[in-house]
């Protein structure tokens, strides 16, 4: 795997030099002016915050098939995976200035849509990540005036919220109760939302790029770390840690964006049509999610002796009522966009548990088909 060795080399403005054809110059002058000249391939740049084999790239190379199709070839849509474009800031920055025009941004998106916070908070969603995916991804969220205006003011579009896994905590040492994290320097993305938590919790936060975690892992600057498990695997860390530790308390979230100004300028057709994709990628990403990070379980497990710690619903419960103050915490940061969006995405929850529940009550007072032979 090469993404230790220097990845993050080839930064955003000089993109043009790293691309090695012609055509991506040509592209670039092209993105700035406009539409293409007649004839011409349009190309559409997707920066990543995740390196190839990763549910951001499935999500994206999916996304670029159906651009292809559905304009018959007349866009292509370029991959960007993590380090082409630098560190992971420099993507965002690079999707707000027009350089990229569509990019992924999680934890670390923090800084720039402080708003998108709200997708670190814990002990948010059910524990149904299929029913968390629609409900990120129902209109009344994902099209609310606020969680647009969010964005939009930093020069971002949010087309879809994609969550990728359940955010899962290693450790050399098992963690069941708050009192076993005192004392840990654990690694959370940059933002105050994840420090905010993880001190609650007792832990000692700390933030590092993605791309440098592994070294501050084995060299003990660090001795915890968040992420899904696919990514646990895919960028080794898992090999320098002894403990998983599965307590369900949030999904890794990540928001699909455009630069606005681009999105703005795209023909009502092709909005229509990146609306028609985002949606068909729903339960598209939610299947690749599961299965990877199944999959890159079974290679954790055959290739290490690290110790799996599933927490019981009394051992979460502890951890859910410290991460209740958080939520105040959130609100006192970002305002009353950022209350807004947690009450429609708390009643969201609700409603959808609910429903939920009278289905589960309407399917035990059915006759079963056995009972009515
Ligand atoms: O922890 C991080 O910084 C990164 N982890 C994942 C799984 N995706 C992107 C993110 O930046």
């Amino acid at each position: 795997m090469n993404w230790r060795n220097g990845v993050i080399g080839c930064a955003a403005f000089l993109l043009a030099a790293c691309g090695t054809e012609q055509d991506e110059e040509t592209t670039v002058a092209a993105g700035a002016a406009g539409q293409p000249e007649t004839g011409q391939v349009e190309i559409w740049r997707f920066g990543l915050e995740e390196i190839q084999g990763s549910v951001q790239y499935e999500y994206a190379r999916r996304f670029a098939d159906l651009v292809a199709q559905k304009t018959e070839g007349e866009v292509e849509v370029r991959l960007f995976p993590y380090g082409q474009l630098g560190g992971l800031t420099d993507i965002y920055d690079q999707a707000q200035s027009g350089a990229i025009e569509l990019a992924f941004g999680s934890g670390f998106l923090g800084g720039t849509v402080p708003e998108s916070q709200l997708f670190s908070l814990n002990f948010v969603l059910t524990d149904d990540e299929e029913l968390n995916a629609r409900i990120l991804n129902d209109e009344d969220f994902r099209k609310h005036s606020d969680l647009i205006g969010a964005f939009t003011e930093r020069d971002l579009y949010p087309l879809a919220i994609v969550p990728e896994g359940w955010q899962v905590w290693s450790a050399n040492r098992e963690i069941r109760t708050p009192e076993d994290f005192r004392g840990l320097a654990i690694r959370t993305m940059d933002n105050r939302l994840l420090r905010e938590t993880y001190a609650a919790y007792g832990a000692d936060p700390t933030t590092m790029e993605y791309g440098e975690l592994y070294s501050g892992l084995q060299l003990g600057q660090l001795d915890g770390n968040i992420q899904p498990v696919f990514a646990h695997q895919e960028m080794d860390f898992y090999q320098v840690q002894s403990h998983l530790i599965f307590a369900n308390q949030a999904q890794f979230i990540a928001t699909f964006m455009a630069n606005n100004d681009w999105y703005e300028n795209l023909s009502g057709d092709r909005q229509d049509m990146l609306e028609e994709i985002v949606q068909e990628l729903v339960p598209y990403i939610h299947d690749v999610q599961t299965r990877l990070n199944a999959e890159r379980l079974e290679t954790i497990t055959e290739n290490s002796d690290i110790q799996l710690v599933y927490l019981t619903a009394e051992e979460r419960e502890a951890f859910r009522e410290l991460s209740l103050p958080v939520r105040d915490v959130f609100v006192e940061m970002v305002g009353s966009r950022g209350e807004t969006l947690l009450e429609v995405l708390l009643e969201k929850v609700e409603e959808a548990q609910q429903e939920r529940g009278q289905q589960a009550d309407t399917a035990e007072d059915e006759p079963q088909a056995a009972d009515a032979a």
